[in-house]
């Protein structure tokens, strides 16, 4: 079964897509992001401290907890049908971030330059991870729309840069368009050759029992978000108990509950 690049808009009924987030939403996400990622974000302080500042300037990670729009873009159902249906059950975030692909300089995230894939370990056709773009700039040929390359999702072992740069498509779409794809898939952003912004979210979904990039249940503190689908989402029902109290727990209170694969 093709495992195909879902593009789905999520704003623009310009383009005869669905309209599924209210515009406004949009650009709070984009206010959200431009400060994050330009100041940047809550991680910053620590990214300085570990000398990573200069390939990861105008990136942030991990942008969760916050009470902004990214937080409220997270909690938002958006497309959560497609996601279930793609793992056919439960699934967990396994990483969120914002990103401002600016036109070129050496500042440019060098990671999302290169031709990668985003899971480490290559699932064949086993559906262990998938990729959520969200465009939140229109992404254009010229802005450095990112580069994927169908079928390789497929293959093992790493395709030649000639094969990946020839056979690539880009994702180009409105503002509030989201891409879905498999992360076994080859892909990467492009130079940015107008003198504007081009701000993504990037996020990853896996199946439960896979570890997160982040513990983000550690990070957020047991009663960070209330309603139960934020807390699926976030890794809640999915924990390792850490000692003997922890696991030894009547059923409803055990960290990794029913229904987890
Ligand atoms: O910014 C882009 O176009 C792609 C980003 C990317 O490749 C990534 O975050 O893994």
């Amino acid at each position: 079964m093709t495992r195909v690049v879902l593009v789905l808009s999520l704003c623009v009924p310009a383009c005869g897509s669905a309209s599924i987030a209210p515009a406004d939403v949009l650009r709070r996400v984009a206010a959200s992001a431009v400060v994050i990622s330009t100041s940047s974000g809550s991680g910053s302080g620590t990214v300085i401290r570990h000398g990573e500042q200069g390939s990861l300037v105008l990136t942030a990670h991990h942008v969760v907890g916050g009470c902004d729009s990214l937080n409220e873009f997270l909690c938002t159902p958006f497309v959560d049908d497609y996601i279930h249906a793609y793992f056919d059950g439960e699934y967990i975030l396994n990483s969120y971030g914002a990103l401002n692909n600016l036109p070129c300089s050496s500042e440019t995230y060098q990671h999302g330059q290169r031709f990668h894939r985003d899971v480490r370990t290559f699932s064949r056709d086993f559906r262990l991870m998938l990729n959520m773009l969200v465009m939140i700039d229109d992404f254009t040929a010229e802005n450095g729309a990112t580069k994927l390359v169908p079928g390789t999702h497929r293959v093992e072992s790493r395709p030649s840069d000639d094969y990946l740069e020839s056979n690539a498509i880009r994702a180009v779409g409105k503002a509030g368009s989201i891409v879905l794809f498999d992360s076994n898939l080859w892909h990467s952003a492009a130079p940015n050759l107008t003198t504007g912004p081009r701000m993504a979210l990037t996020l990853t979904f896996s199946r439960p029992f896979m570890k997160q990039q982040l513990d983000y249940p550690r990070l957020l503190g047991e009663n960070f978000p209330e309603d139960a689908r934020t807390r699926q989402l976030l890794g809640y029902n999915s924990r390792v108990p850490s000692n003997h109290d922890e696991w030894y727990q009547p059923a409803e209170k055990r960290m990794y509950k029913p229904g987890q694969g």
